[in-house]
């Protein structure tokens, strides 16, 4: 497997019940390094901006005003295969649905239904790289090269 890095994103409803910290110990217990981390709010344009894949869809708006409406915590993760890794641990989509399909997933157990599910997570390499410049612009990260293994570089 390739080492690579991911955007995480801890959503307002997972950091205003608390639950930050010990969710970003469920990402280091399953091997992920937490490279960087952030906490903000998104304004609504940045929410928009960040989402417009899903602009006009009928839960877009109720989304946008979800993901303005507190404070999140922005990671950048690293792992091997950390892309398809990260997703798995989130879990599907919706919480309801990962409580059935998968019970230790982090939105099976911090999330709440369709749209509070606590976190977030890239879904391919260029989603990931734009996201994760999207919210660490100065960030400088050298490229991974295809040989290196987790051990010795992040
Ligand atoms: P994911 O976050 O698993 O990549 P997505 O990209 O399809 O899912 O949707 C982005 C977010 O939008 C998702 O985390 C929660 C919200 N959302 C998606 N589908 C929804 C729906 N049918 N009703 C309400 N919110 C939804
Ligand atoms: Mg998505």
């Amino acid at each position: 497997g390739r080492l690579e890095r991911t955007y995480a994103m801890i959503k307002p409803d997972a950091v205003g019940a608390g639950n930050a910290e010990r969710i970003m110990q469920q990402i280091e217990v399953n091997g992920f390094t937490i490279v960087q981390q952030a906490k903000l709010q998104l304004t609504r344009e940045m929410a928009e901006e960040f989402y417009a894949e899903h602009a006009g869809k009928p839960f877009f708006e109720g989304l946008v005003t979800f993901m303005s409406s507190g404070p999140v915590v922005a990671l950048v993760l690293a792992k091997v295969n950390a892309i398809r890794e990260w997703r798995t641990l989130a879990g599907p989509t919706n919480s309801n649905r990962a409580r059935e399909e998968a019970p230790e997933s982090v939105r099976a157990l911090y999330g709440t239904d369709g749209q509070r599910n606590a976190v977030h997570g890239s879904d391919s390499p260029s989603s990931a790289q734009r996201e994760i410049r999207f919210f660490f612009p100065n960030l400088v990260l050298d490229p991974v090269p295809d040989s290196a293994s987790a051990t010795e570089y992040i």
